[in-house]
This record gives C-alpha cells, sequence and structure tokens, in this order.
C-alpha cells in the first residue's frame, strides 16, 4: 500500500441516516434522502461519507443490533437504492465508508434465534453462554446499558453475554466459524463498492473467556481492563485483514471502541496485518466520572489540551488516528465544548479550526459544519435512547429524581447529537414533510444550512473555506505537529511543518478576551486565515482561532 493513501488527506462526513433528510415524508431518513443531498455535500469538499448502520435491525439501538448483515432496514431503503449512493457518491468523487458490528449481533438475528433453541444447537457458540454463580450472572461485569451484561435464559438455565442491551448478545470471537461468516459480510460489502469500514467495539472482539470479576466500581476502568484489549485482538486483527482486506488493499479500516489508550493504540495499527487508524476517546471520556456517562465531572482545558499533544505523541510518525469532536455518541460540540449562546458562531468555527488542523484523519460530524447544538428533554420517555431510558432505569434505583436525571441527561446524552438535520426554516427544519421520528430541535429557523449557505460569514461557509484551505497545505494532514509550552491555559497553540511549509494555528479556547504577549508564540508570522474579519494585534477575542505563516 501506498506510504501516503487517500486516507491520510481525507476529510470523512459521517453521516446518522435516520436524521439526515427523509425523502418519502415516513418522517425517517433515508437512503434516498441521502441521494437527494450529495451536492450539499459535495460543495462541503469532504472526501469521504461514512455511514452509520443501515442494516435490518430492531433499532433497539439505533441499528447497532444487526438482524442481517446482508439487506437494507426497509425504512432506509433497498440494496438498490444503496447502489445508487455509492454510484452517486462515487460520481462526485466521494469515498463510503461502511460501519459494521462485529462485537455483538441483534438477539433477532437467525443465529441467536437458533443458539437460543437449545445448548447443542450448531449456532449455540456464536455466541457466549455461562452457568449462573449461585443465584446470580456468572460474574459481576455491568453493561454499558446500564444492569449486569448477562441475561438469563430459563429455557437453557444458562446466561448468556452482553455488554451492550440485553438485545445485543455478544459474538463469540473463539469460534473460527463464525468469524468466517463475518470475513464474509466484510466481503459482501467491500464487493459492493464499499471504500472504508468503520469497526464498531474492535476493542472488545476477544474477550477473557475465564470471565473474571471486575474489582472496580469506575465503569472506564472496568471497560479498559475487562472488557477492551483481549489477549487474542491482534491475533484475531490480523487474521481479518490476511483472510478478507488485503485483497482490498484500498479500504480503510479504523478502529473504534472503548478501552484504547496512548499506551495500547500502536498495537491495533499496522500496514499489513492491523488496521489503518484507530478513533481516540481520550477527549470523549474526561467529563465522565466513575458512573460513566450519567456520572459528569468537571474537565479543564489543560485536559482537553493535553489529550490531544498525548496521542500525537503515541501515535508518533508510524501510528495515524482519527480525530473528532462529536458524533452520534456524544453530545454536540459547540455545546459541549464551546459556547452555544453568546459565542455560538466563534466557538463553532474556532472547534472546526482545532478538528480540520490536527494531525490525523479529520471526522466531522453532519450538523456540526453549521453549528446545530444540543437539544433538550423535558421527560426521559421523549428520549429515543435505551443508553438514556436503561440509565434513568438505574438512576431510579438510586434515589435521583427525574429532574436530576435530565439535568445529566441534557448534558451528555446522545439524543443531542440525533435531532435531525436543520436545513431550512421550514416546516421540521426541511427535514421531513412528515411526522420527524425524532424532535426536530426548535432553533432550526435559525440554526440551518439555507440561512447559512450565501452568508459569507457564517459557520458553513467558514467550514467550506477552512476545508479548501486545508487540501492546499499538506502540513495539516501529514505534517509535524508540535504544541506550544508554557502558555495561559485558555490559549491552544501548535505549529503544522511539513518540509519548508510550517503553519502556526492559535486558539483562545475562551469567552475572555487575551492580551497576547507575543513573545510567547514562534515568528515571525503572517496571517493566512481566522474566525475573524480582522486581526487586533497583541489581542485574541473570544473563541478567536488564527492561523498563521511561520
Ligand atoms: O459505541 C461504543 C462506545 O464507544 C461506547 O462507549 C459509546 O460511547 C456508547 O455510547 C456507550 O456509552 C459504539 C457505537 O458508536 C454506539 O452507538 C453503540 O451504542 C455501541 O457501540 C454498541 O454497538
Ligand atoms: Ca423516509
Amino acid at each position: 500500500m501506498s506510504n501516503n493513501p487517500w486516507w491520510k488527506h481525507a476529510v470523512v462526513y459521517q453521516i446518522y441516516p435516520r436524521s439526515f433528510y427523509d425523502s418519502n415524508g415516513d418522517g425517517i431518513g433515508d437512503l434516498r434522502g441521502i441521494i437527494r443531498k450529495l451536492d450539499y455535500i459535495r460543495d462541503l469538499g469532504v472526501d469521504a461519507v461514512w455511514l452509520n448502520p443501515i442494516y435490518q435491525s430492531p433499532l433497539d439501538d439505533g441499528g447497532y443490533d444487526i438482524s442481517n448483515y446482508r439487506d437494507i432496514l426497509p425504512e432506509f431503503g433497498t440494496l438498490h437504492d444503496f447502489d445508487e449512493l455509492v454510484e452517486g457518491l462515487h460520481q462526485r468523487g466521494i469515498r463510503l465508508i461502511m460501519d459494521l458490528v462485529l462485537n455483538h449481533s441483534s438477539d433477532e438475528h437467525p443465529w441467536f434465534v437458533e443458539a437460543r433453541s437449545s445448548p447443542t444447537n450448531p449456532y449455540r457458540d456464536y455466541y457466549f453462554w455461562k452457568k449462573g454463580r449461585g443465584s446470580g450472572p456468572p460474574n459481576n461485569w455491568p453493561s454499558f446499558f446500564g444492569g449486569s451484561a448477562w441475561e438469563f435464559d430459563p429455557q437453557s438455565n444458562e446466561y448468556y453475554l452482553h455488554l451492550f442491551s440485553r438485545k445485543q448478545p455478544d459474538l463469540n470471537w473463539e469460534n473460527p466459524r463464525l468469524r468466517q461468516e463475518l470475513y464474509d459480510v466484510l466481503e459482501f460489502w467491500l464487493k459492493r463498492g464499499v471504500d472504508g469500514l468503520r469497526l464498531d467495539v474492535i476493542s472488545a472482539i476477544s474477550k477473557r473467556t475465564d470471565f473474571p470479576d471486575t474489582y472496580t466500581h469506575d465503569f472506564n476502568e472496568t471497560i479498559r481492563k475487562y472488557y477492551a484489549n483481549g489477549p487474542r485482538l491482534k491475533e484475531f486483527i490480523t487474521e481479518m485483514r490476511h483472510q478478507v482486506l488485503n485483497r482490498y488493499p484500498a479500504c480503510m479500516t479504523v478502529g473504534e471502541g472503548p478501552g484504547i489508550t496512548p499506551e495500547n493504540a500502536l498495537e491495533y495499527l499496522d500496514e499489513q496485518n492491523g488496521l489503518n487508524m484507530i478513533f481516540h476517546f481520550g477527549h470523549m471520556f474526561m467529563d465522565q466520572g466513575p458512573g460513566g456517562r450519567f456520572d459528569p465531572v468537571a474537565w479543564s482545558r489543560s485536559d482537553f489540551k493535553r489529550v490531544f499533544s498525548t496521542w500525537n505523541r503515541a501515535l508518533g510518525e508510524n501510528g495515524w488516528g482519527s480525530v473528532f469532536l462529536g458524533n452520534h455518541d456524544f453530545a454536540r460540540m459547540v455545546s459541549r465544548w464551546g459556547n452555544d449562546g453568546e459565542f455560538w458562531r466563534e466557538s463553532a468555527t474556532l472547534l472546526l479550526t482545532l478538528l480540520l488542523t490536527q494531525r490525523g484523519t479529520p471526522f466531522i460530524f453532519a450538523g456540526d459544519e453549521i453549528g446545530m447544538t444540543n437539544t433538550w428533554l423535558s421527560r426521559v420517555t421523549d428520549s429515543h435512547d435505551i443508553e438514556t431510558l436503561n440509565g434513568w432505569r438505574e438512576a431510579q434505583k438510586k434515589g435521583m429524581t427525574e429532574q436530576e436525571f435530565l439535568a445529566r441527561a441534557n448534558y451528555s446524552g446522545r439524543d443531542n447529537a440525533r435531532t435531525p438535520f436543520q436545513w431550512s426554516a421550514d416546516r421540521n427544519g426541511g427535514f421531513t414533510t412528515g411526522n420527524p421520528w425524532t424532535t426536530v430541535n426548535p432553533n432550526a429557523p435559525l440554526i440551518n444550512a439555507d440561512r447559512q449557505k450565501g452568508d459569507p460569514d457564517s459557520i458553513l461557509s467558514y467550514f467550506r473555506s477552512l476545508l479548501q484551505f486545508r487540501k492546499s497545505h499538506p502540513c495539516l494532514s501529514v505534517g509535524t505537529v508540535e504544541v506550544v509550552a508554557h502558555l495561559p491555559e485558555q490559549l491552544f497553540a501548535y505549529t503544522r511543518q511539513i518540509g519548508s511549509e510550517k503553519l502556526l494555528i492559535v486558539l483562545n479556547f475562551s469567552n475572555d478576551p487575551l492580551i497576547l504577549d507575543d513573545s510567547l508564540l514562534p515568528g515571525p508570522r503572517s496571517r493566512l486565515m481566522s474566525n475573524y474579519s480582522d486581526v487586533l494585534p497583541n489581542r485574541l477575542r473570544p473563541w478567536e482561532a488564527r492561523i498563521e505563516q511561520l
């Protein structure tokens, strides 16, 4: 494979299909809706699109519970629509990355229906079944979605493992027949023209088959120590490469999964035997306490800055990471890291500058290019997310009131990221002519693509010009990165260099203006781009981002 593969220079646009655009008025986003918006996607200047799962599924976890790996969920469309979408993307020079969930299937997948039917069924050990301990589950592992990671099956008097929902039984990668079935699934999509694969929860496919109790109540610690980075992980990834991926050398693979750390990241990556890149979550969990998502803790800008330098050091020259500030699993980036009130535009454009000037492949979540913000649930029952609904069930057991839980869910819950894309000021934000499957953010008349398309000062216009700028400055993708040390906490500055091209990025990560002590930054330098229309000497305004030539 060339040492300059397409994905090192690419910017990826993540689409949550259910919320992108509804073409047939049933209130649900679909593939034909994405086809209708291909020119919008092209005009962004992105190089690839990543689709969240579109396979047949009972939708217990937004499609991450697959019941048929080789067909499209009917409400999203058909395989014919899929082929037309691939064609439409490729015609525009845009690649397609699919999301494959290989750590678990749906409990409605025929494999599990068979497996559950009897302990002697040939599909039984496609999954993990174990006798209970005393009157309880085999061990004390908690599920990501509350409760035990084991579900009792009265028919066989055994438990089955599910790190996520009980409708997402974990697949048993110890079974070579199962592994081959999954490799065949990969080949099915690669043969259909898919250019890349996002491998969901790949960090957890190798289990500690002795299933020891976790010693800690810190959930992220339990993930790192017991769920992720199991003994045969590298072996399985290598086998996947040799069995199928190496026959499609242009296919990009990005591994996703909790428990990938700076210490173990390079283990996942290898030209021949590993993945091309990994998502790292360092910054995405730093405001989560021991209880996980609904146990928020304060985060600091120094922690945030440190995450980026830690990961750059960890990945170094050989490794390659993806960079993201938001996706379908986290709150909207401008609400979480920026200021979606007084400095909405400035902080959204600063975050986009950060995202698009880091080393690695940036993944931009659809909606962040127009500054879409968090939504607001006034009742937990308005949530469509199993993680939030189950989280509320667990919170009640601890005596939490609905208002207390809602404050946490509205801060960090996944519903924030899944509101329909805001296309225009029309009804339902122009997303659907029907009744949307989930509530459109009430600020859609103010925040929408139509309103921003023609406005040169909009977030959308800034994003588009930033993408063009990035394409004409290779140091921003494959160049080295050097963080400027000893700066005030609110100031984040780093250089990017390749050969004689050297840029300085300066970000005032704050609501407060800053008197800029020029001697702290490398120079001399000249302004190339900024999210403010002018530059004040020795002063940075709130959320001011600058890119300068050194
Ligand atoms: O998420 C796996 C993961 O990294 C979790 O920590 C994730 O943040 C999730 O919200 C639980 O907190 C992947 C998918 O991105 C997620 O949407 C799925 O729910 C999950 O796997 C199970 O397939
Ligand atoms: Ca539809």
